[in-house]
């Protein structure tokens, strides 16, 4: 057994059934997403060895930045944060438009590793190389720390927006051991928060359904851009990357060789080769499916605090930040709706006119070091059933809820209803007008026999939007004969969820690589996440 591989325990997330949630009611530990990070605008890092996990068991020895002491504060306010010595991805460093920024670097990786430095691309940056008595080595790229040693870059970001930062040292090396990370400039002009959390509904209506159920803001800024077109509700950062554990493993052992070798010395260095390259893990946030579907700062991954587990209500905008930081080109796609992108790099996609002049993207591919904002929605518009399961004839009151159609024909007059933002031309239309087992026949879907529903302990069973909708929808059950008053349900509940929780709907949003959606070539893994849809009534907690 190699000195890399520990075991750790497989927990009940692993028989997560993939086939029957592309669409369906589901349940889920409260394992919220954000765009968590630490806030500045001074930065103590360091660069770091540790053991990052992989839902296989492994633990892969890697390199990452750290926090170099407690970092000045976490954003956003409603999510409580930790910064560990090493990370990976490097904490999210969360700055404000025309701010100045200084990041210190401490090189605290094994001598033979040699120098390192970050690179922050797209910004003008002042060395500590460049200074009057000079502090660091100047490289080929930028600025470096020897071992032990320290550097500072500073620079004032001019435009808001999501960039990488990572290693501008022996990159091929440095980025694959995890020597990468993100920045989010927000914009001096944040727009007017109030109007502006309101692109597709009234003014004003989505903070009053957020403060009738008691809902946190968990947004790091109003808007993406300070234009009033990128104003969003929700944000979410992806991190795109893979790593070859055969290079971590020659790494580690040539580390552990030279242990106590002094920097700089004759035969203090690595030769680590990294061609061939041959991937094993395919991460989002430095974490694989399904961990990445677990808390931010869940303490089972002290080295990879941030997840991937996007969650929204219908008609809610969500900003999504991409990056690919790996070597590989990856083709993220999410399900349900495409993304409109805003900027590519932290630069702002306009018309000459200043309308939003970026792709409408069904595969956000990403590319090394390129970063990408993008808005996401989805409202169930078109989906031909009504989702929130309304049925007049229903003895629940929710059941019964009015349907007012805006200019757009969403129902957004009533903010506080749990069926705001429904699509009303599909209001009180039945989804299978007569259940399976009674006259399998009518409406527009044919519901599965609910016998065969059973499977996986993720699966709810409700094809309905929020909680109890599945009792709201009760049909009439109908025979030969006639229909009776009341009757059988469609397939609901399993003995782990009951939907009456939690039920929403969930989409698969993960590389369209399959090849990427293993770990260590057992499918399902890697690049995978699930996105979920939350009626109103269901309180989307971020904190945790
Ligand atoms: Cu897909």
């Amino acid at each position: 057994m190699h000195a890399t591989t520990t075991i750790k325990s497989i927990s009940m997330k692993r028989v997560l059934s993939l086939g029957l949630v592309a669409l369906g009611a589901l349940v889920t530990a409260s394992a919220q997403a954000a765009a968590p990070g630490i806030t500045g605008p001074t930065f103590n890092l360091q660069a770091k060895d540790a053991y990052i996990t992989q839902p296989d068991g492994q633990s892969v020895y890697s390199w990452g930045y750290g926090c170099n002491g407690t970092p000045g504060g976490f954003a956003p306010a409603a999510i409580s944060g930790t910064c560990n010595e090493m990370q990976l991805p490097g904490p999210t460093l969360i700055v404000t438009e025309g701010q100045t920024v200084t990041v210190t670097l401490t090189n605290s990786l094994p001598a033979a590793a040699g120098p390192t430095s970050i690179l922050f691309p797209g910004f003008n940056v002042t060395t500590s190389c460049g200074a009057a008595t000079p502090v660091g080595v100047q490289g080929l790229l930028t600025c470096e720390a020897a071992q032990g040693g320290t550097v500072t870059y500073t620079f004032t970001p001019g435009s808001p927006g999501t960039r990488a930062y990572y290693s501008g040292t022996q990159g091929d090396l440095q980025v694959e051991m995890g020597l990468f990370g993100a920045i989010i400039v927000l914009p001096a002009n944040q727009v007017d928060g109030k109007s502006c959390k309101d692109t597709l509904a009234p003014a004003g209506a989505n903070a009053q359904a957020m403060a009738k159920w008691g809902e946190k803001d968990f947004r790091l800024s109003t808007s993406a851009f300070g234009h009033a077109s990128t104003c969003y509700d929700r944000e979410y950062l992806f991190q795109f990357s893979e790593m070859d554990p055969a290079i971590h493993i020659a790494a580690l052992e040539q580390v552990t060789a030279k242990a106590g070798c002094v920097a700089g010395a004759m035969g203090c260095s690595l030769d680590v080769p990294t061609e061939p390259y041959h991937p094993a893990y395919f991460m989002i946030n430095g974490r694989s499916m399904p961990d990445d579907m677990d808390a931010n700062y869940a303490p089972m991954y002290p080295h990879q605090p941030y997840n991937g587990n996007p969650h929204m209500h219908p008609g809610e905008i969500s900003l999504l930040r991409i990056i690919g930081q790996g070597r590989w080109q990856h083709p993220f796609h999410e399900h349900a709706n495409h993304v409109r992108i805003l900027a590519r790099d932290g630069n702002l996609l306009l018309s000459p006119n200043g309308n939003l002049a970026g792709p409408l993207m069904f595969t956000t591919t990403t590319t090394p070091g390129m970063a990408m904002d993008g808005l996401f929605y989805f409202t169930g518009k078109g989906l031909n059933w009504d989702m929130y399961g309304h049925n007049p004839a229903s003895a629940d009151a929710n059941a019964k809820l009015p349907c007012t159609p805006d200019a757009n024909g969403y129902n957004t007059i009533a903010p506080t209803a749990i069926n705001y933002f429904e699509w009303c031309q599909d209001h009180n239309k039945p989804m299978q007008a007569a259940p399976f087992g009674d006259v399998p026949a009518g409406g527009p879907v044919t519901l599965p026999d609910p016998n065969i529903f059973k499977n996986g302990a993720w699966y709810g069973g409700s094809p309905y939007l929020g909680p109890n909708a599945t009792a709201r929808a009760t049909f009439g059950s109908c025979s030969g004969s006639g229909c009776s008053a009341t009757g059988t349900t469609p397939p609901s509940g399993t003995i782990a969820n009951s939907p009456s929780l939690e039920a929403g709907y969930a989409f698969m949003w993960h590389s369209h690589n399959e090849r990427e959606i293993t770990t260590n070539n057992i499918f399902p893994g890697g690049m995978l996440m699930m996105m979920l849809v939350d009626s109103r009534e269901f309180v989307i907690d971020e904190s945790q």
